[in-house]
């Protein structure tokens, strides 16, 4: 079995080498399965869209594919219930619970006289669309009508479906903040790449951006700053400050016109409210939760990791499950994500009724303490049917029963928390943090630092270092945006793009089959789908294979 599974990946490789050389199949990420065939399937304007009534769960997608068209090609398909399976010119989009390609995948066979997409679930096409999507011409993806091209899609067939359940990317916008109509941008492109998940950092030191009815300092004081660092925070550089007020959050009206548009493109998104440590803004709008109620807590106005951290006592559990029940009920995912990352444990060491709760709940030490913190808010967070994603740091004096670990400290606490029977996902600063350098830093607008190129990004395998029994904990990949250093949305696209397309690859394809040249060659056709999408992607991958 094993060395059959050895000849299919290297006929896969080449056959993928193969096709990527013709631009007519620039799929990123590329499907698990695929054959190429001769011959080409028209598209005018008598094309028809099939979806019957029994399937009407398809109409949107049906519909997103007529108005792509549409927009870019001014054909004017007709999206209708019923036509004869032999109907030619036609592309059928339907439902079959027996492909056995799972939930999110796919079925497509795309003939010279029909076109035909079949998925279990309408999520499955949703994957299906992007493909056929791909498979036309780049013109497509125009918001303006193009002269001059033959809309085609090649002779293929294809069955798809994805390596991981997880396919993420994390949004800082406690750093610096991003308007709702960019994070409907940036589900539009995790949607492009197939990821369905958008982890969204919503509080942090420097800024809490997330309504909270019940307690609306956390807004009003919360979500502003009164300056911010400029350049490094590192003591090596000059400490300048821009002197300049910043802030801004999301209602939650907002926040539930943003959840229901990312539900339209299949992606989920996973709320992270920080705790205990990266808290200053919440400690600033509530002196109470911190360690030394009388302190003048201030926003963060610079980066790194901050001392105060929310304080354990029941006044602090009672405001985090207020705000963590106002945080479920807007977000329909099954889980939060509470952070526990960078928590340092000094304000606690120094207060005495820390030190008491230490001794009365029989626990070792300040770790110990961090770990009865989480396990607390898991117990409430499970008692209203939701998990909680956690850092790798809650693996630290033990880890909440229920909790997925994402390991960001390298690989070593996935790796560990998957021994521990505990579903992680892979997020590593070594492979996927998207505040690192991709190129020369000498220049690349100032980042955080590290050096991350995307050959780097793509070269990782989210299953190395796992034992075989460990790997089915793996739920998946994610690539970080922390914002320290990222203001704007277009410089989130241009530290986004395209590494993150190389992350989607690997979150999709099966595993071993992946190839870096022929990744490079499709990606070459893919960034023109950026430039019409207008994304402020990095040229760098362009420039250093000229
Ligand atoms: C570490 S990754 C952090 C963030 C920073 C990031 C910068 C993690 C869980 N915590 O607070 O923004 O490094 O790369």
């Amino acid at each position: 079995m094993k060395k059959l599974l050895f000849v299919f990946s290297l006929a896969f490789i080449c056959c993928t080498s193969l096709y990527a050389q013709d631009n007519s199949y620039n799929l990123v990420p590329f499907p698990a399965q695929f054959n190429g065939g001769d011959g080409q399937f028209v598209v005018n304007g008598q094309t028809k869209i099939i979806v019957t009534a029994k399937d009407a769960l398809l109409k949107p997608i049906a519909q997103s594919l007529a108005s792509a068209l549409k927009t870019a090609s001014k054909l004017n398909l007709v999206v209708a219930p019923a036509a004869p399976p032999t109907a030619t010119n036609t592309i059928f989009i339907r439902l079959n619970k027996a492909l056995g390609l799972g939930n999110e995948g796919y079925k497509l066979v795309v003939g010279k006289e029909r076109v035909i997409l079949e998925s279990a679930t309408p999520q499955g096409a949703f994957y299906g669309l992007q493909t056929i999507l791909q498979l036309l011409p780049t013109a497509v993806f125009s918001p303006m009508p193009v002269e001059n091209v033959a809309w085609t899609m090649p002779v293929c067939q294809i069955q798809d479906k994805p390596r991981f359940v997880h396919r993420g990317l994390m949004l800082d916008v406690a750093r610096h903040f991003m308007p709702a109509s960019f994070v409907k941008k940036y589900i539009d492109l995790l949607a492009l790449h197939k990821m369905n998940v958008l982890h969204w950092h919503l509080t942090d030191d420097q800024g809490w951006r997330i309504e909270i009815k019940k307690y609306p300092k956390l807004t009003q004081v919360g979500s502003k700053r009164k300056e911010t660092l400029v350049g490094h925070y590192s003591e090596n550089y000059p400490q300048k400050y821009d002197g300049k007020e910043y802030g801004g959050f999301y209602t939650q009206a907002e926040i539930k016109d943003i959840v229901k548009y990312a539900q339209s493109k299949y992606v989920t998104i996973i709320p992270e409210i920080e705790l205990p440590g990266h808290a200053t803004a919440a400690l600033a709008a509530y002196p109470e939760l911190g360690c030394e109620p009388s302190k003048n807590y201030q926003v963060g106005t610079k980066w790194g990791v901050m001392y105060d951290v929310f304080c354990p006592t029941e006044k602090t559990f009672t405001f985090l499950q207020d705000v963590l029940t106002e945080v479920m009920a807007l977000f329909p995912s099954k889980y939060v994500h509470i952070g526990g990352d960078e928590c340092p444990k000094d304000a606690w060491k120094k207060s005495t009724f820390c030190q008491e709760l230490i001794k009365k709940q029989g626990l070792k030490d300040e770790h110990e303490l961090q770990s009865y913190f989480i396990k607390r808010i898991e117990k409430f967070v499970n008692s209203k049917g939701k998990s909680i994603i956690g850092w790798d740091e809650i693996l630290e004096g033990g880890v909440a029963p229920n909790a997925t670990v994402m390991s960001w400290r390298g690989t070593s606490g996935g790796i560990e928390a998957a021994k521990q029977k505990h579903n992680v996902i892979m997020t590593p600063t070594t492979y996927y943090y998207l505040d690192y350098y991709q190129g020369n830093p000498a220049k690349e607008p100032l980042a955080i630092g590290g050096y991350l190129p995307i050959e780097k990004v793509y070269g990782y395998d989210p299953a190395d270092g796992f034992d075989e029994a460990s790997k089915k904990y793996i739920l998946g990949v994610q690539g970080n945006l922390w914002t320290e250093y990222v203001p704007t949305p277009e410089q989130v696209e241009y530290m986004t793009f395209p590494r993150a397309t190389a992350i989607a690859e690997s979150a999709w394809m099966p595993s071993g089959v992946k190839n870096f040249e022929d990744f490079a060659m499709r990606l070459k056709e893919h960034l023109k789908r950026l430039d019409y999408l207008k994304v402020n992607y990095s040229k760098r991958i362009l420039d250093i294979r000229a």
